[in-house]
């Protein structure tokens, strides 16, 4: 009987061992993204497409699981969760990039892009994949420049229409110290916090107000605690679609191929649905909220008074990558 057991034991260990044996010898990959924005978000629809076409192109050789609404942590400690292979990868805006690769910092220079297609061409083009091949330093690939999308002010106070309204406005910002530097310019009191935490800070009166997308905006509720909203647009935000160094050297080059090409492929469907879930969004919100629609000489306010902000960093950032970007923005605007 005994004997019985102890055979029924080991032939099911084996079978155990030989199965996952055979998993990695198939070249079997797990890979958990994490992200902050919930599961109604053009970025975590666009994560699906992503999942849906490494699965089909890896022959099941890869399999994707998703986390949304912070479940894996905030975007830092995402990010250092890939240094240290233990998530594989993560997608936050560029801002709290900075902090771990200096040079990001550029595309937080208030009204940096003229329009969505400016970015994408600057992006797509050899700044943006300078500045990618630098996140392989700090043991990160950056695959490819998602959307986020221009970020807009919500509050709780009183409409905004010039940057006399934003004086004494406790506003959270994202880690990064251009947007502190900026909103200080406004004569703002700015708060940097972890995007999980903004919802509760505007609940609890922690914090006036906050800036983000319109579907970030309408998707996370935050319509539900802020009564006003202006469309400033004075940062565009993309995202970078990041993976851990040490998982993807793991990789066989196949692989690390349907992964690329499907970060790719997925970054034009993100672009695509995301303006037009935004402008969607806004016209949503107008009915939620009070939005004001700045004129174009009240936008160029704001813009003349946050213009000290590009002297006040040009070093710290590097005068020569501000000047290149400045310049590819005037060659896609001289196309
Ligand atoms: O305001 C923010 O923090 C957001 O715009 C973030 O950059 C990003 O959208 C979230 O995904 C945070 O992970």
């Amino acid at each position: 009987m005994r004997n019985r057991f102890y055979i029924i034991t080991s032939l099911a260990l084996l079978l155990v061992f030989g199965l996952s044996a055979l998993g990695m010898a198939k070249g079997e990959y797990h890979i958990n993204i994490g992200i902050g924005l919930n599961d109604k978000s053009a970025q975590y629809k666009s994560l699906v497409y992503f999942k849906e076409l490494v699965e089909k192109n890896s022959d099941g050789r890869i399999k994707i699981d998703i986390y949304h609404s912070s479940q894996l942590g905030d975007d830092r400690e995402m990010m250092e969760a890939l240094q240290l292979g233990v998530q594989e990868m993560t997608c936050p805006s560029t801002a709290p990039i900075a902090p771990f690769v200096n040079e990001f910092k550029v595309f937080d220079l208030p009204f940096l892009f003229p329009s969505n297609e400016a970015a994408d061409y600057v992006l797509d083009g050899p700044v943006g994949q300078k500045l990618l091949d630098k996140l392989a330093d700090i043991g990160i690939i950056g695959l490819a420049y998602w959307e986020n999308g221009y970020r807009h002010l919500t509050n709780s106070v009183r409409p905004v229409q010039s940057p006399e309204d934003v004086k004494g406005l406790k506003i959270r910002t994202m880690e990064n110290p251009i947007h502190l530097a900026a909103w200080r310019e406004l004569g703002a009191n700015p708060t940097p916090m972890a995007f999980g935490e903004v919802f509760s800070a505007m609940q609890q009166g922690v914090v006036d107000g906050q800036e983000n997308p319109w579907g970030t905006i309408y998707l996370q509720n935050f319509y539900e605690v802020q009564k006003y909203a202006t469309d400033t647009g004075h940062v565009y935000s993309p995202f970078v679609l990041m993976i851990s160094k040490k998982f993807w050297d793991k990789l066989p080059s196949d692989l690390q191929k349907v992964i690329k090409d499907a970060a790719i492929k997925s970054k034009y469907y993100n672009r695509k649905l995301n303006r037009e879930m935004n402008a969607e969004y806004l016209e949503k919100l107008k009915t939620k909220m009070h939005v004001t629609i700045l004129t174009p000489e009240q936008r160029a306010e704001f813009k003349k008074a946050v213009q000290p902000v590009y002297e006040k960093f040009a070093d710290e950032i590097g005068r020569d990558l501000i000047k290149e970007v400045q310049q590819q923005i005037e060659e896609f605007q001289s196309k």
